[in-house]
Order: C-alpha cells, then sequence, then structure tokens
C-alpha cells in the first residue's frame, strides 16, 4: 500500500490519477472550477492549489500522486491566493446575481461565499453584455463566462460536435463560435452539455417556464402535459428527496396544482414507438443487409449530429417520431374536435426537445404538436415558484384515457432503455425467464458504447448501444469500416436521457441511481412489454385507424 500525508494525516493513494481525487477521497472538497474527472485536465482556474512540503504551490489537478508526498491544503497562503483568484474573476464579472437564472447554482457565487469575498479591490472591468439568444435550446452571455473551458472541451472531447472553442488571446479571449456566427447557425446540436458543466451562468438552458403560465393563466384553453421517463428520477436532491427516487406521483400532484388539465407520462408514447420501430426494424430485417442498421431517432440532438455531421446515416434513421411526438400526435389529434383551445407542454429532461418540437415536421394543421417543452430544471423552477411543498404532495396516478404504460417505456430514459424494450417485444419467447435473459445481455449499464448479439429465428442480431455523440462518431467509424450492426440505439447524453443536460447536474456516480430508479419503476410496474398495454389496441383502431403513417412517422433527410 501506498501513502501520502495530506494536512499531517495519513491518506492511502489507490489508483487516483491526481492529488485533487486523493484529496478529496480524504473528505476535503478542494475548490475547482475547470476539473471534470470525465474532461481532460485543463488546469486553468488555479483554485486547487496546494503547498507542498517545499513551500511551493502545486495544481493538484494536475500533479500526479506519489508515495511520501506531503501537502497542505488549507494554509494562510493558500487561503490569501484562492481570494485573490476570485476577486479577479468577479472583477471582470457582472455581478447581476439577483436576476441571473443561475444563482442559487452558480459555482463563482458558492465559492465567493464560502471565501467570505466581502469586496472586490479591483474596478469593475465587465465587458458589455453580449448575449446570444438565437438556439431554442441555450442562451449563452459572455459576460457571465470565467473562461474555465469546461464547455469547450465538453464539446469537443466528450460530444466531438466541436461548436463553440476559444478564440482572441489575453483580455480579449472568449469562447466563441467559428467566426462568432449565432450559436443556432453553427454545428451545434442543441444537446446542452455544455450547459451542464458551466460552473456559472455562461451558457444556461433556454427557460420557457413565462410561456407555460400564461397558458395555464389563460381561462379557456385546455393545457395538457407528458412527463418524460427520466424526469421521474432526477427532482430529488432538488427537492428535498432522494436523487434516483421515483417521484412520478408527486410530480403528477404538483403539476394538477398548478393548473394543468390533463397529466400524461411519455412513456405510453414509448409503447407505440417500441411498436412501430420493432415493425420497422423486422421489416428492414427482410428488405437485406444494405438496409442495416437501423438507427433509433428518438434523441433529437443525436439526429442533428446525423443531419450535420453524417448524412449518410440519415437514411438508416428509425422513421418513427419520438415517444414525445408521437404522444403529442395523439393528443392533439385526440382534442382536434374540441372548441376548446388545446395547448400541449413536455416535461423533458433534454434541451433539444426544445428544437425537436419547433420543428416543420412536428407541425399539425394548428401549430407544433408540442406547444412548449421545459426541462425537469424548468419545472423545479415552477414547483418552487408556487410554493409547493414537494416531499409533502401525496402521490397521484396520471389521466386516462392515456394513462397506462409498460415498464418498457419507462425504461428509455436510460442508456439502452430503447434497445431492451425493442428486445422484448420482437423476441418470440415472452417468459419471464427470457425478460430477465434480456436484461443481462449487454444493453444495461453506463458504458459509453455496449454491444449485444440476440437470436432471432435462424439469425443473430447485432446491437449497438451508444451514449454520447462522440461514442456515435466512433460506432459509425466501426461501421465505416466493415463492422457489422443490425440495431443501434443512440442517446447523445453520456448515460442517456437520466444525464439529460435539462436535469439537476450530477457527475457520474448519481446516473446509476437514476439509472436504478427507472429500473426499480420497471420492476414495479405490472405490463412489461409494449404490446401488452391494453391501450395500444384500442388506440389503433380509434385515433390512429389508417392515420399511423401520418400520426407517428417523419422522413429525415440530410
Ligand atoms: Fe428521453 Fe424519449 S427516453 S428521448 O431520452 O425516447 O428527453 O426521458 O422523453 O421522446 O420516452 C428524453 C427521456 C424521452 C422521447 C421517451
Ligand atoms: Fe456543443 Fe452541445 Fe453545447 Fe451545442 S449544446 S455547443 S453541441 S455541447
Amino acid at each position: 500500500k501506498k501513502y501520502m500525508t495530506i494536512d499531517g494525516i495519513p491518506v492511502e493513494i489507490n489508483g487516483e490519477k491526481n492529488i485533487l481525487e486523493v484529496i478529496r477521497k480524504a473528505g476535503i472538497s478542494l475548490p475547482t472550477f475547470c476539473y471534470y474527472s470525465e474532461l481532460s485536465i485543463y488546469g486553468a482556474c488555479r483554485m486547487c492549489m496546494v503547498e507542498n512540503k517545499r513551500g511551493s504551490l502545486d495544481a493538484a489537478c494536475s500533479t500526479p500522486p506519489k508515495e511520501g508526498m506531503e501537502i497542505w491544503t488549507n494554509t494562510e497562503r493558500l487561503r490569501k491566493y484562492r481570494k485573490m483568484i476570485l476577486e479577479l474573476l468577479l472583477a471582470d464579472h457582472c455581478r447581476d446575481c439577483t436576476t441571473c437564472g443561475n444563482s442559487g447554482k452558480c459555482r463563482l457565487q458558492e465559492l465567493a461565499m464560502r471565501f467570505n469575498i466581502e469586496d472586490v479591490r479591483f474596478p469593475n472591468g465587465a465587458k458589455t453584455p453580449r448575449r446570444d439568444e438565437s438556439s431554442l435550446c441555450i442562451t449563452r452571455d459572455h459576460n457571465r463566462c470565467i473562461l474555465c473551458g469546461d464547455c469547450v472541451r465538453m464539446c469537443n472531447e466528450i460530444q466531438q460536435v466541436g461548436a463553440i472553442d476559444f478564440a482572441r488571446r489575453g483580455a480579449k479571449m472568449t469562447i466563441s463560435t467559428v467566426f462568432d456566427i449565432p450559436i443556432s447557425e453553427s454545428c451545434c446540436v442543441g444537446c446542452g452539455q455544455c450547459a451542464a458543466v458551466c460552473p456559472t451562468g455562461a451558457i444556461m438552458v433556454k427557460n420557457d417556464c413565462d410561456k407555460v403560465w400564461k397558458a395555464l393563466d389563460e381561462k379557456d384553453t385546455r393545457v395538457s402535459v407528458q412527463i418524460a421517463p427520466a424526469v421521474r428520477v432526477a427532482l430529488g436532491k432538488e427537492l428535498g428527496i432522494g436523487d434516483g427516487e421515483n417521484a412520478m406521483g408527486r410530480i403528477v400532484a404538483a403539476l394538477r396544482r398548478m393548473g394543468f388539465n390533463e397529466v400524461f407520462d411519455t412513456s405510453t408514447g414509448a409503447d407505440l414507438t417500441v411498436l412501430e420501430e420493432s415493425a420497422e426494424f423486422i421489416a428492414r430485417l427482410g428488405e437485406g443487409e444494405h438496409r442495416m442498421p437501423l438507427f433509433t431517432s428518438c434523441c433529437p440532438a443525436w439526429v442533428s449530429y446525423a443531419e450535420k455531421n453524417e448524412p449518410e446515416v440519415v437514411e438508416n434513421l428509425s422513421t418513427c417520431h419520438s415517444p414525445m411526438q408521437m404522444f403529442a400526435s395523439v393528443i392533439k389529434e385526440h382534442h382536434r374536435h374540441s372548441s376548446r383551445k388545446h395547448v400541449h407542454v413536455a416535461v423533458m429532461p433534454c434541451t433539444a426537445k426544445k428544437g425537436e418540437a419547433a420543428r416543420e415536421e412536428f407541425r399539425g394543421a394548428g401549430g407544433p404538436n408540442v406547444d412548449y417543452v421545459i426541462t425537469t430544471q424548468e419545472l423545479i423552477q415552477m414547483i418552487k415558484e408556487s410554493g409547493l411543498v414537494f416531499s409533502e404532495l401525496e402521490p397521484e396516478a396520471v389521466d386516462m384515457p392515456f394513462g397506462t404504460m409498460s415498464g418498457a417505456g419507462v425504461i428509455f430514459g436510460v442508456t439502452g432503455g430503447v434497445a431492451e424494450a425493442v428486445l422484448r417485444r420482437i423476441i418470440s419467447n415472452k417468459s419471464p425467464a427470457a425478460l430477465q435473459s434480456i436484461a443481462f445481455r449487454g444493453v444495461r449499464g453506463s458504458e459509453g458504447i455496449k454491444e449485444a448479439a440476440v437470436k432471432y429465428g435462424e439469425r443473430e442480431i447485432k446491437i449497438a448501444v451508444v451514449s454520447g455523440l462522440g461514442n456515435a462518431r466512433e460506432i459509425i467509424r466501426r461501421i465505416k469500416d466493415g463492422e457489422r450492426y443490425d440495431f443501434v440505439e443512440v442517446m447523445a447524453c453520456p448515460g442517456g436521457c437520466v444525464c439529460g443536460a435539462g436535469q439537476p447536474f450530477v457527475l457520474r456516480e448519481g446516473r446509476e441511481s437514476r439509472a436504478h430508479g427507472l429500473y426499480s419503476a420497471d420492476r414495479m410496474s405490472s405490463i412489461k412489454r409494449s404490446e401488452e398495454n391494453p391501450l395500444m389496441l384500442s388506440l389503433y383502431s380509434g385515433v390512429l385507424k389508417g392515420r399511423v403513417h401520418d400520426l407517428l412517422h417523419v422522413r429525415y433527410s440530410a
């Protein structure tokens, strides 16, 4: 065993890449702006400096631990140093905390409080406000940027989209799109992962709460809402329950108290997607190798990525609407002849869904099928604004007649869930043991690329499950190099929708409890397979009769 000494206490070194991880393991919350274990080390913010026994300073994030090393994390010199960094950052910052959408979640604000910054000794040199509101998914404000580079590394290393980068030098340095064009005109796909890691309010999720309140305030308007699978397991930390705990019943109760007239579960739409996508998959298998693989298309950031960067795969995208859009088509059709105005809202873990809702393909005669998308974070804000004490709400069920869903629809929210749901549908053995064996074929788990093989008749179906757009790029490279897959599930956010950028941010460890929350919801569900959802039959013989293609399918083109 190897040990180093932190503030006079020996701490074991156990494979940690840097002393920051050893220090945090020892229970000391060393401050950082630019360190994420999943991103490369940038070492720019210098907040994690520690003093070594020779009296010099090292950045903990970029110093590997060594046997016998002695460091101090909280000396007079370090406290002064950290305060100075914070003051310099604040000197160049707009400091409009009370009206900033990130107030209460901002790390600069948190550390300024923690280090008791009561005054800034330097003149305020904040840049003139320069906002980019062009995207439907994210907003950017250069005035709040501290140049930590977290967004740049997320977009370039994990998502491999490359929409933003550092530009200019010295005091003029900024984060920019190519030629500083509006972000909506860049190759950005709206995944929002840059906003998820931004420690300040420089990149935030677009906020549409006011539009939803306005609809709720209109006297004669029917406002219906659907709740995505992943939302139910992510409200925890912010609303006083455990992260990963299934809060669906309480969310339904909260939405009703806010004034929503009808409350539904997107998992019902997911059951429709499973039925349509399984049929499409089997039909394509019959058409031969050249039609494979089938790529899922329920993740809008992935669809946008394929359209912008991988046009050759676009014709292999499933023609199925996403569950959100399938459900919206059904509910809008259901109320089409009513004289009452109908506004449909979707609560999603995802920022890119705001862009999906606005696509031409998903407009009906009276406008978009989903009028507004709000993220989990916006839902939390609306619950807080309502004054509802979430943890004290009594859980309620969603509304009929669209109120049944299967466990297969619920697990859509975690990476591998779509593939598992489709397998449940197509495999002929419907025994509980077969269900179990699908779960252990390799589709579960938080790895970015998973592979599974399943027998279908005489044929072996090869499946890839991918989360994170960088991994999607890797799978496409493998396919171009001759690797054969039949079905590829892609979710743009690492871990799937449970880690969507619209959710309260969690580090890698948090993903497990959210995934676990959805798998237990599936276990508790009395309907396990989409085709066993009794609602499906009545939809196909009712609202969808003769309209399946029109209401549930779309042709994407590059
Ligand atoms: Fe998702 Fe989906 S699972 S895309 O991740 O297919 O956002 O939760 O709602 O539409 O069901 C997101 C989640 C969500 C759709 C479904
Ligand atoms: Fe990059 Fe996604 Fe942010 Fe767009 S939303 S800049 S693609 S990380």
